[in-house]
């Protein structure tokens, strides 16, 4: 089994992107062949500082291995030092449609504030990339948090049209999300998900231990004093009970039962001192492998085998739509 997932070094990690993927990630490296990439070049797809572009492709590596992902097991690389997915990108984009892409909701709600004449077209073609990266390590399974599931939909709508064209080219892959967890959102309006290009309302993973009790001791809860799951009427407690489930791989009704009878004041706490047990021991581990200074090698090494894997990939897409190579 191939198991392929990234995440795109837009900006500072949140907890949102912790519980919904990145600590996801590691449960895969024992069951099968396992790829974890930097997406950084979809990050191009919005404005973005070269200098802070760097850092946070450096940080999400490091976040990777502090996470238990261990370079031996599992490869991790950058996107844009294989250059097989800009290949790839270039072939695919004829088989996704206008149609289908203007209706992606990443792209609506990216979009949607800014002119036509700002929207760059990798914006828009996001799902394209999207789907080489996938496709060409023959990926089975992608595990990623709620809002990409609509991606790999897309993902495969083009390997039943691509294999219905040029026969069984495409390995189908299936998007694998989180039971709790799925989609944390924001703790200053938690009827919208926590996002790391939304500064209010975030964890983020890099925080001191004292900001991550103080946003948390703060966070929107809703009236009444029951602990209860229910989404519609109590978003904000809600959102709390399923990062406190999520950490302690429990289910959602056993989080209730544990935190009946308590009060908001002393819940939110319990909260606090689960997410400080998870991150604090995750910064140190983060901490060390930044000086350790071997960050870099450990991603050129994964992309020389990322390379291998996508290449023969690669040319089997291009002989399949015709075009010419080396042995021909
Ligand atoms: P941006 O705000 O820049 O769009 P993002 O925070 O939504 O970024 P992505 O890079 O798009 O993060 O996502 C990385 C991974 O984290 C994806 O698998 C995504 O589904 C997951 N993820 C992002 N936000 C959440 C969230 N709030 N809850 C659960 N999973 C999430
Ligand atoms: N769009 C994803 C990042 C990403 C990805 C992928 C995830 C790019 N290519 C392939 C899974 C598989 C996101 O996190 N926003």
């Amino acid at each position: 089994m191939r198991i392929l997932s990234g995440i795109k070094p837009t900006g500072q990690l949140t907890l949102g992107n912790y519980i919904g993927a990145l600590r996801n990630f590691k449960t895969f490296q024992d069951k099968g062949e396992c790829f974890i990439f930097i997406a950084d070049l979809h990050a191009l797809t919005l404005p973005i500082d070269p200098k802070v572009l760097r850092s946070n492709s450096l940080d999400i590596a490091a976040f990777y291995l502090a996470s238990g992902l261990d370079p031996k097991k599992c490869t991790l690389f950058l996107q844009s030092e294989v250059s097989a997915h800009a290949e790839a990108n270039a072939i695919l984009q004829n088989y996704l449609y206008m149609g289908e892409l203007s209706r992606m909701t990443q792209f609506k709600e990216k979009s949607h504030t800014m002119k036509d004449s700002a929207i760059g077209l990798g914006l828009f073609a996001y799902p394209v990339l999207m789907s080489a990266d996938i496709l060409l390590y023959d990926a089975n399974i992608v595990p990623v948090g709620e809002d990409q599931t609509q991606h790999i939909e897309l993902t495969r709508d083009l390997v039943n049209r691509f294999n219905k064209r040029y026969g069984k080219v495409l390995i189908m892959p299936k998007a694998e999300v989180g039971k709790v967890g799925k989609r944390i959102m924001s703790l200053s309006d938690p009827t919208k998900k926590m996002s790391k290009s939304d500064v209010k309302g975030d964890i983020y993973l890099k925080d001191d231990m004292a900001t991550v009790r103080k946003k948390i001791m703060s966070a929107v809860t809703d009236s009444g004093s029951e602990i209860k799951y229910d989404v519609e009427h109590k978003p904000g407690i809600s959102n709390l009970l399923v990062i406190y489930a999520a950490l302690k791989d429990i289910d959602l009704q056993a989080a209730e039962a544990h935190f009946k009878g308590y009060r908001y004041g002393d819940f939110k706490k319990a909260v606090a001192d689960a997410v400080v047990a998870e991150l604090e021991p995750f910064q140190k581990r983060y901490q060390e492998i930044i000086r350790s200074g071997k960050v870099l090698d450990i991603l050129h090494a994964g992309a020389k085998k990322a390379s291998v894997v996508a290449n023969a990939t690669l040319k089997r897409i291009k002989h399949a739509v015709g075009l010419l190579d080396e042995n021909q």
